[in-house]
């Protein structure tokens, strides 16, 4: 039984902890550490509860990083320095230079140890459109329309979170599904810079296009489209239900991440703790939350700029092959 601390519980520490509560086999919620102890002792629920995240680090097998994102290469590095796998919720780290600080420790390390927390490579629909990609049915990749609308952002969400924050998730599962690297970016914003459209063109000349939507108001809407030189592949309505009523057909959507990606996000807690035990990395690396990292970085120039720009990052080191 495997021993997991999560810190932080807000909306994804919570759900993280419920799910190695309820969910998931062969790990248990050990530990969890928070700003707030009333929050902390809620979401423990019998667990050890800590104020000090790197004395949490030093006390589970495994951590669970879901704090605010400006702590997360801290508590990921002081997790490889004590040999501890660690699932680390995007982004990997706040900074390209903080990132690759990570990658350095894991490989000085030798051991693959980081997971970085996108789930999207985990939800069916995703893995579906991949297995057809890679059947070699829609023939070859030509473009990727990719959508992220949230219901509504709060005050403190400024422009560039957009990117960091949400369109992070559009880099990650691009560079997933194409196996392809991104080579330029361009952003056009709306005025108040919502929403964002964004389009990025990878080494093999497909075109990536991503509206990312902060206030879309009717829901929470995440769709996929891949466009290949023969037929394309796409994501189905994700409703939760339909219904016919005066004259119309009507989906409906989840209210937000947590109940959308919910089986993604199981499913990436059962394989990151089935990982662990067979010593086996699981989903999105260290590398792959630089590489999301510094795109991001290099898209935040390109907004306010205006212009298409060129993205120069290092070749992936043969450790992460
Ligand atoms: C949030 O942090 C997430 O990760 C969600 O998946 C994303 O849709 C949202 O835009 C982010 O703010």
């Amino acid at each position: 039984m495997l021993n997991v601390g999560v810190i932080g519980t807000g909306v994804m520490g919570a759900e993280h902890a419920r799910l190695l509560r309820r969910e998931v086999a062969g790990a248990r919620l050990a530990a969890v550490c928070d700003t707030s102890m009333d929050r902390a002792e809620t979401v423990a629920q019998g667990a050890r509860v800590f104020a000090d995240a790197h004395e949490l680090i030093a006390e589970v097998d495994a951590v669970v990083v879901a704090s605010p994102d400006a702590t997360h290469a801290d508590y990921a590095l002081a997790s490889i320095a004590l040999g501890k796998p660690v699932l680390c919720e995007k982004p990997l780290a706040a900074s390209a230079a903080d990132g690759l600080r990570i990658v350095e420790a894991e490989i000085a390390g030798g051991r693959r140890l980081v997971t970085v927390g996108f789930m999207r490579r985990f939800d069916p629909a995703y893995v579906e459109m991949k297995r057809e990609l890679l059947s070699g049915r829609i023939g070859r990749a030509v473009i990727l329309h990719n959508i992220h609308r949230n219901v509504s952002a709060p005050d403190w969400f400024t422009g560039a979170m957009t990117i960091t924050n949400s369109f992070v998730h559009e880099i990650d599962i691009s560079r997933f599904l194409l196996a392809e690297e991104m080579v330029d970016v361009q952003v056009s914003a709306a005025p108040g810079d919502d929403p964002l459209m964004i389009t990025m063109r990878t080494d093999a000349g497909t075109v990536v296009s991503s509206e990312v939507n902060i206030n879309a108001g009717y829901g929470y809407h995440v769709h996929a489209q891949i466009v290949g030189r023969s037929g394309t592949v796409e994501m189905a309505p994700p409703a939760v239900v339909t219904s016919n009523l005066a004259g119309h057909g009507r989906l409906s959507y989840a209210s937000g991440w947590v109940p959308r990606f919910a089986d993604a996000y199981r499913r990436q807690m059962q394989a990151w703790v089935d990982g662990i035990v067979d010593g086996r990395p699981v989903g999105a690396s260290a590398w792959d939350g630089y590489m999301t990292t510094a795109i991001a970085e290099v898209a935040a120039g390109a907004m306010r700029s205006g212009e298409r720009t060129a993205i120069r990052l290092p070749q992936r080191p043969p450790f992460y092959d």
